[in-house]
């Protein structure tokens, strides 16, 4: 399987997550894609492209214009501001008040952001960019007749929705290319989402179009961040009534409870009738992730990669979550030999 990866993900190297009620060492760390590239090339699991560059315009088809600008210019305002630390918002719109966007960075940082966790550092937007190539990379050649590729992105994407970053997320990589095949030419396209936690930005941009399936397995968002999106009563709006399918489960679900709801998605999947298939891969189901609560273990990545494979769609796989650094290398290509064998 081809692989998109870029080194420019090294750019986002924050010093701080918001963890605890502490400042911690990120979970979301460089190391991730260095590491899930090395057991790539030791497993030979095939070519190493690097991304091409396609503008603002690919991201703009999926997120609001003064967004992707605030994301932009955030870290130099913040600077700018005098501040000493990584940026992190303290005061959010929340139940009653204005929703307007405010002229500070701090308010801004607060109007954009979903959660605190992810801090904004030096050459997080220029990390964000590079990682949207890798998806949009990878897409077109699934588009050009790849039977699957691999966009090996870094920062993840899955918590971004149209005006919000958090949840280690920025851009979203896996809309962002489920859009460009779209504008390609493939009337619909089905997003399954495996990583351990609900991607509420995907699920927004998409929620009310019947055109892009959306499909999640996850952490109960009762026990699970993101905790305000994912419960199964959402199922989409207006026209994308049925076309948003939410299976959340609880602390200590095995792989074969995972598996049974799997086995749900890929029906419904099925019963779609994709042109393409968008996998939002993210590897914090494992048994060891330090901030997950699923038991899966390193061959049911197998397992479930072979599951995907039986579809029978040409198949975009993008990088999301997976914390349990170690292991994250063995995990991903597990799945990707997997849909291979
Ligand atoms: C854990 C808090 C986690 C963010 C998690 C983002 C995962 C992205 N107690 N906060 S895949
Ligand atoms: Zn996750």
């Amino acid at each position: 399987m081809l692989t998109v990866f870029s080194a420019d993900h090294l750019l986002r190297s924050p010093r701080t997550e918001l963890y605890g009620g502490e400042l911690v060492r990120p979970h979301e760390s460089p190391e991730r894609a260095q590491i899930v590239l090395a057991r790539i090339h030791a497993q030979a699991l095939g070519e190493v492209i690097a991304p091409v560059k396609f503008g603002m315009g690919p991201l703009l088809r999926v997120h609001d214009p003064a967004f992707v600008e605030f994301l932009k210019q955030a870290w130099s305002d913040w600077v700018a501001a005098g501040n000493r630390g990584e940026a992190i918002p303290d005061c959010w719109p929340a139940r009653r008040m204005a929703q307007h966007c405010p002229n500070s960075i701090v308010g801004k940082l607060g109007y954009y952001a979903m959660a605190a966790e992810t801090s904004i550092s030096q050459g997080t937007w220029e990390a964000a960019g590079a990682a949207a190539d890798v998806a949009l990379t990878a897409a077109s050649r699934v588009k050009d007749g790849a039977h699957a590729a691999f966009a090996l992105c870094r920062p993840p994407g899955h918590h971004a929705a149209r005006d919000l970053y958090g949840g280690y997320c920025f851009l979203n990589n896996a809309a962002i290319a489920a859009q460009s095949l779209r504008d390609g030419g493939a009337a619909r396209i089905a997003i399954l989402d495996v990583d351990f936690h609900h991607g509420n930005g995907t699920q927004d941009i998409f929620y009310d179009r019947a055109d892009v399936l959306y499909v999640s397995l996850h952490g109960d968002p009762a026990d699970a961040f993101p905790y305000f999106s994912g419960y199964a009563d959402e199922i989409g709006t207006g026209a994308g009534v049925g076309f948003t399918l939410n299976i959340p489960m609880p602390p200590g679900t095995e792989f074969g409870t995972w598996q049974d709801a799997l086995r749900t998605a890929l029906v419904r999947i099925a019963d779609f009738r994709a042109d393409a298939l968008v996998v939002s891969l993210g590897v914090d189901t494992f048994v060891e992730d330090p901030i997950s609560f699923f038991r899966l273990q390193s061959q049911d990545f197998s397992t479930y990669g072979r599951m995907i494979r039986d579809c029978g769609l040409p198949t975009l796989f993008v990088l999301e979550g997976g914390y349990a650094v170690g292991d994250i290398g063995v995990n991903v290509v597990n799945v990707l030999s997997g849909f291979e064998r």
